[in-house]
Order: C-alpha cells, then structure tokens, then sequence
C-alpha cells in the first residue's frame, strides 16, 4: 500500500504530553519534517528551553541540549560557534523568550548569530499555571491579571518580530500562526526558509508561531482556535518583518 502519511524521521517514537488542543504539537511536526526535506538531521543540534517545550529534547530526534530558563540563544551560540558545520536551533515559549530571555534573544540577534530561534507565543506562562507573559494581550485574563491586564499599570506586550526589525544583526524574521490549515502551510514555508539561510550562513533568522494553550486560557480547543485568530492575529500581525534576502531571492 502506498504510504500517503507518516512521522517524520526527525521525530521520536515519545508520546508528546501536550494538553489536547495544544499547538506546540504541530509546531514541533513542521520543524521535524523541514530537517527531514533538508537532509540536516544528522547534524542538527536543538537547545529546549524551560516551559511546557521543555520536553522537545524527548521528543526532535535531533541532538539536544536543555538551556536554563531564557538562555537558548546563548546556548546555541556556543554550540553553533564550536562546530559551525552543525545546524543550530532553539524552541523557545513567550515566557522563556520575551521575558528572562530577552537579553540573550536582542544580543544573539545583534551579533548576527547563524542560528534560527523557533519562538512560540501563546500570549501566556503555559507550564506554571496559566501567569500574565510579556506578550499577554491588553485586557487578557490570566492567573496574576484576574481582571484583564492593566497596560496602566503592567504595560503593554513585547512585539518581538518588530523589536527585532530594528537590530542590524538580524537576518529573517517572520511571524506565522497554526490556527488553520492555511496558515499552517505559510508556517511550514517560512521554517523552511529559516533553517535554509543557517545552512547558507547567511545569519540570525527568527520564526515567531502564535500558538494555542487552551488549557490555561480555560476554552475548549475549537474556542482556542478561535480565540487566537480574533484576538492574538490583529495585535500581532503575521507577515515578513526582515529579510535582508528577499530581493536576492525575487531577481
Ligand atoms: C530561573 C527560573 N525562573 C522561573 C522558572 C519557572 N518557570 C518554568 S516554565 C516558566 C514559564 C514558561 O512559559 P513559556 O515560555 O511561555 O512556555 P509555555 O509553557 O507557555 O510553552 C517559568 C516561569 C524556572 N524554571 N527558572
Ligand atoms: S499548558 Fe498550555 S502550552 Fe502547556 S501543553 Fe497545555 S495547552 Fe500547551
């Protein structure tokens, strides 16, 4: 029988422990399959972060190393420094990323590191229990902004993709959804382009992933879906934020 569908070799057999409706899960499927089409599974080395991905490295079948809370691009930068022939990434929450890791992401950006960052905002701290992350969405309810966020007294979300706009270093930087089977695909593509530049040396490429986490936004995981279309979309709008290589790319 012909086979129309399997698991990507970059994967592992490991059961994944994501809450029904998560969407870690997908996120995790197109990064396996683009080191699958690249061929880079043998020499890919992926740093988890500290959140629910946590658990990535039981799940890539890549090499992986577990950075402290916020520290990936660090890690990555050394690894990626030490053997330059390898390909490098990171799989980074909002909280790990935007919040004690920012430091790390501004500054591996700023030197131009050749290493791609796969960045998941669910606009929350998903693994402690549901806390206000520096992307919550103004108005949002979480477990330590029981009446919506104050931007009055907690201040507004990170933008990371536009933050990053502004640093010289960065090469590509896109932001993308998994909400559909649409959007799905323009995540796909655009991991795809990421990891393609790393083995073209061409520098720092970051993919931002709005992403789900029904279960501490408390809704079911169609109303999750729903909720980051109408909500997490038009504050964060998807799109190409930098690439200093689409013109080469259009001649
Ligand atoms: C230094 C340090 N401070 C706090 C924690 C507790 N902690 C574990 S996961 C986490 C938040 C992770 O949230 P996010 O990065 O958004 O990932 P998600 O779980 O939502 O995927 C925090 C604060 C920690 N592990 N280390
Ligand atoms: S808590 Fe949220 S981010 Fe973590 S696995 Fe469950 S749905 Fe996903």
């Amino acid at each position: 029988m012909a086979v129309v569908f399997e698991k990507p070799k970059a994967l592992t057999d490991a059961t994944l422990h994501y809450c029904p409706g998560c969407t870690h899960g997908i996120i995790h499927r197109l990064v396996a399959e683009v080191l699958d089409e690249l061929g880079v599974q043998g020499k890919t080395v992926g740093i988890a972060s500290v959140g629910c991905s946590v658990m990535s490295y039981d799940y890539f079948d890549v090499d992986m190393v577990q950075a402290a809370h916020g520290r990936a691009p660090a890690v990555a930068t050394g690894v990626k420094r030490a053997n330059p022939e390898n390909i490098v990434f990171t799989y980074q929450g909002d909280g790990d990323l935007a919040a004690i890791g920012t430091a790390e992401t501004v500054h591996s950006a700023a030197r131009g590191e050749n290493i791609t960052i796969i960045f998941v905002n669910n606009a929350i701290y998903g693994m402690t229990g549901g806390q206000m992350a520096p992307t919550t969405l103004p108005g949002q309810v979480t477990q330590t902004s029981p009446y919506g966020r104050d931007t009055n007294t907690v201040g507004f979300p990170l933008k990371v993709c536009e933050l990053l706009s502004n640093v010289d270093g960065a090469t590509y930087l896109e932001r993308v959804a998994v909400n559909n089977v649409k959007n799905v695909k323009a995540a796909k593509k655009a991991i795809k382009k990421a990891f393609t530049y790393q083995t073209e040396g061409k520098g720092f490429t970051l993919i931002e992933v709005l992403s789900t986490c029904p279960t501490n936004w408390g809704l079911t995981p169609p109303n999750a879906l729903k909720w980051l279309e109408e909500n997490m979309i038009p504050y964060y709008p998807l799109g190409v934020y930098k690439d200093k290589y689409a013109e080469e790319e259009t001649k």
